[in-house]
């Protein structure tokens, strides 16, 4: 299920195999969360030559990226190279969205039926559905009262939308926020970004990348490949996360003079107030952190009022490092507005605009950039019904998002999930970790139907125990701290069980620990 970056990568891997294989996509072409997410300054905050497929030497040689940071377009565009390369579009059902699956023990298969009104039969299913691809709609009321343009950056006119000299609102200032709010305050009238919760996000240069650099990178693939794989985020370059590991190292704030803090942010200016070794461990030292950073994001935006409601008030790090190109400079123009949601939340939409308890604010067009039901969204709204009769969004509702590995759920037999909760995933370069994952099943898959195997299944034994494990990780970090609310943890989501759910000890020892485990004879998983 799914033809995006992981969907399209087991496709190929088990044809490589020789395995009979048949991708379903909801979406008419290839891309998954990149095709959806065609939002005005959409781009990857990790580089290119590292956010994109090792497994084909032909491929990373045959493509050209053009910046250091692919925009949604490139990659869109790469995507689509890859699946003509591979020529990969033949074994795939576009416009098919799976709507209900249910595993039939006696034949040992699963049957999925789609919206198209057909039914698929298979031994195996790999769930390649995303981790952030099921968008959040804020429950504002109402929302379905505004005569404007209302404008989701999850799925984003293709045709795109004009926002020229319009009266332009956006609610939301997580990583899609950021990116947008600078490319829209060029375009728009005027623009009034509604923050409930600030950013901490760190300026970024992008660049291009003219032939002969890009040469050099080509030439150098072996060496990249080889230090993203030993890297535990799975990017060894500059990337949002290397930032956070080299703060691991450095000295600590709360031994810092003021005088060596103020030369930080005299030297680093954001970058500098965040880059201290305690702050991920400590959340005295991650609020001083913070206070420093207040004083940085002053130095840049002129409105004292202003540059006061862009200091964050949760630990920094709890949600993912965003980079920016010119966020805080966007507050210094005349046609931008920050509606401060701390001091006023949202108490309807209007026909004619948003009214928070300060004022109203009136607009031609609102942009929601609210963010996702992430890691269980998608395979919970799709009808999964396992060896019990039970569906996924049953167990994940009563036990929280759980997975063994995150690979599978006890009760749902040869379902396979690309990046569950308990991975690597949303802790690492995507890419590199879907690519484990995608190996790892393949050559399980492979093995399972060499040896005669019927069923593979975790035990609620070994699901229990990995989720301890992921969940202890994180424990002595800022992340378990309760004010440290975000999709990482299903904060977002009302209702959904509070859990950390990415695996944090890196893609490196994850894949020693998958491989041993696939060398052992799979201890944890019950073969019949
Ligand atoms: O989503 P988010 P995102 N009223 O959940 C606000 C990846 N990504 O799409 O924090 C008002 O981070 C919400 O406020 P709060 C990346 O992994 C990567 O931005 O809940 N506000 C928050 O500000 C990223 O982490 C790239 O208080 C409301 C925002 O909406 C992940 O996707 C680019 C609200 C949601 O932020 C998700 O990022 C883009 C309401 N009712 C995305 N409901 C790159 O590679 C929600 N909010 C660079």
């Amino acid at each position: 299920m799914g033809a995006g970056f992981s969907g399209l990568y087991m496709l190929h891997r088990l044809r490589e195999l020789g395995i009979s294989v048949l991708a379903l996509e909801a979406a008419e072409g290839v891309g998954g969360t990149w095709l959806f997410n065609r939002y005005p300054g959409a781009r990857c905050d990790i580089e290119s030559i590292e956010y994109s497929y090792s497994f084909s030497d032909e491929i990373q040689q045959e493509w050209d990226w053009s910046e250091t940071m692919p925009a949604q377009p490139e990659i869109e565009a790469y995507l689509n190279f890859v699946a003509d390369r591979l020529d990969l579009r033949r074994d795939i059902r576009f416009n098919t969205r799976v709507t209900a699956m249910t595993f039939d023990a006696d034949d040992a298969a699963w049957t999925l039926s789609t919206d198209t009104g057909e039914r698929f039969v298979a031994s195996f299913v790999v769930a390649a559905t995303g981790i952030l691809s099921v968008p959040l709609e804020p429950d504002i009321p109402g929302m379905d009262s505004f005569d404007g343009a209302s404008l989701y950056t999850s799925c984003w006119p293709e045709s795109g939308h004009p926002l020229a000299g319009k009266r332009v609102g956006v609610i939301g200032t997580g990583s899609t926020g950021v990116q947008l709010i600078p490319v829209v305050a060029r375009e728009a009238g005027h623009l009034t970004v509604f923050q409930r919760s600030a950013a901490f996000t760190l300026p970024w240069d992008v660049r291009s990348l003219d032939s002969a650099e890009l040469a050099e990178l080509k030439a150098a693939y072996p060496e990249i490949r080889a230090a993203q794989r030993e890297h535990p985020v799975g990017a060894a370059r500059l990337s949002a996360f290397s930032l956070l590991l080299d703060m691991l190292v450095q000295p600590p704030i709360k031994s810092a003079s003021r005088e060596d803090q103020l030369r930080a942010i005299d030297e680093r200016g954001v970058m500098g107030a965040l880059n201290w070794g305690d702050i991920f461990f400590d959340i005295e030292a991650n609020r001083m952190a913070a206070a420093l950073y207040g004083e940085a994001v002053a130095r840049i935006v002129k409105d004292p009022d202003t540059a006061a409601a862009l200091v964050p008030s949760h630990p920094f790090g709890c949600k993912r490092p965003i980079i920016d190109q010119g966020y805080y400079e966007t507050y210094n123009r005349d046609n931008v507005t920050l509606a401060d949601l701390r001091r006023g939340p949202i108490r309807e939409i209007t026909p004619t605009g948003i009214a928070t308890e300060q004022r109203h604010h009136d607009l031609d067009v609102i942009i929601y950039a609210t963010g996702f039901d992430a890691m269980i969204g998608a395979l919970s709204r799709i009808d999964v019904k396992g060896r019990d009769g039970r569906t996924l969004r049953e167990v994940w509702d009563a036990e929280g998002p759980t997975s063994y590995l995150g690979l599978q759920v006890a009760g749902f037999p040869n379902l396979f999930i690309v990046q569950a909760p308990g991975s690597p995933s949303a802790a690492t370069n995507f890419i590199a970790a879907l690519e484990q994952h995608v190996e790892w099943i393949g050559d399980t898959i492979g093995h399972l139907l060499a040896g005669g195997y019927r069923t593979m299944e975790a035990t609620l034994d070994a699901q229990r125990e990995w989720i301890e494990h992921t969940t202890s990780l994180v424990e002595p970090t800022v992340l378990a701290h309760p004010s440290c609310n975000s999709w990482y943890n299903g904060a977002n989501v009302p209702g959904k069980k509070r859990r950390y759910m990415a695996y944090t000890a890196g893609i490196p020892e994850y894949r020693r620990r998958c491989d041993e485990i696939a060398a052992s004879g799979y201890p944890g998983f019950v073969l019949a």
